[in-house]
């Protein structure tokens, strides 16, 4: 269950951060729209948020999921790999100190972001990407190990379309993962129960279990019917300013 989460809204110059995508130009309005909703279901699923100014000297702030991993007994600071993004894990740890009695780091040369991160129940699959690189995720598999957790690597640098791990898993409680097709039969996911991403629907792969409810993008049906026949309650979020800045529905909080 999750008590807390820590969000950021998108500043004046969202546009200005990194995207590979082809949809256009975000429209903050409708960012800034989107990520109140956002706030708002997390509200009503039983959460307080600590709602960080936005902060224009980092235009990819708002995607504060990707400056920390976090446990029950710990907030881990990353050294996110995009080098725009190195300075946004400071104001997230003045945030996170309040709430952790203990704080890890990734130490240098490594690089870590947090949607690279997938906590299923205590076990971490840390995706290797264009962001995380090996030093970083074995800086963190070792800072888990310290902390009771264990952890398995899925390298998704040959996975076309995602940016970090989560782009295209997430894990959805109960041993259930939900996953794109390029990653379903990764061997780590061995004994999980996997509910199918279809090709057209990639971008839901990042959806979010809250206590009760999964946070899903709205616009994607069949893994909307995939998560009810499983017996999920969802909760749709339009994503769709923040989907051409690369950004899933994870990225835009940390909770715990
Ligand atoms: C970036 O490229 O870093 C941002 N535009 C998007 C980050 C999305 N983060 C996430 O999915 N965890």
């Amino acid at each position: 269950m999750f008590s807390h989460a820590i969000v950021r809204p998108p500043g004046r110059n969202f546009a200005a951060g990194l995207t590979t995508s082809t949809l256009g130009a975000p429209d903050l309005d409708r960012a800034l729209l989107q990520h109140e909703r956002y706030c708002g279901a997390l509200e009503e699923l039983g959460l307080t948020l600590t709602r960080l100014p936005a902060d224009e000297r980092f235009p990819d702030s708002t995607f504060v999921e990707d400056t920390a991993v976090l446990t029950r007994a710990c907030a881990i600071l990353t050294r996110p790999g995009a080098p725009s993004r190195a300075g946004e894990v400071i104001g997230s740890a003045r945030a996170l100190v309040k709430h952790f009695g203990r704080l890890e780091i990734i130490r240098p040369p490594g690089t870590v972001d947090g949607g690279d991160i997938c906590d299923a129940d205590g076990h971490f699959f840390i995706g290797l990407s264009e962001r995380t690189d090996e030093a970083g995720a074995a800086n963190l598999a070792r800072v888990l190990e310290g902390l009771g957790h264990t952890s398995s690597v899925v390298d998704i640098r040959g996975v076309p379309g995602i940016l970090h791990l989560k782009s295209g898993m997430s894990y959805v409680g109960e041993g259930r993962i939900v996953a794109i097709g390029a990653l379903a039969s990764h061997e780590a996911f061995r004994r999980y129960t996997l509910l199918p991403v279809a090709e057209e629907e990639a971008y839901a792969a990042n959806c979010v279990r809250v206590n009760g409810a999964v946070l899903l993008p709205a616009g994607f049906p069949k893994l909307e019917r995939t998560l009810a026949e499983a017996g999920y309650a969802t909760v749709l979020l339009d994503m769709s300013e923040f989907q051409k800045m690369d950004g899933g529905l994870s990225c835009l909080s940390l909770r715990f």
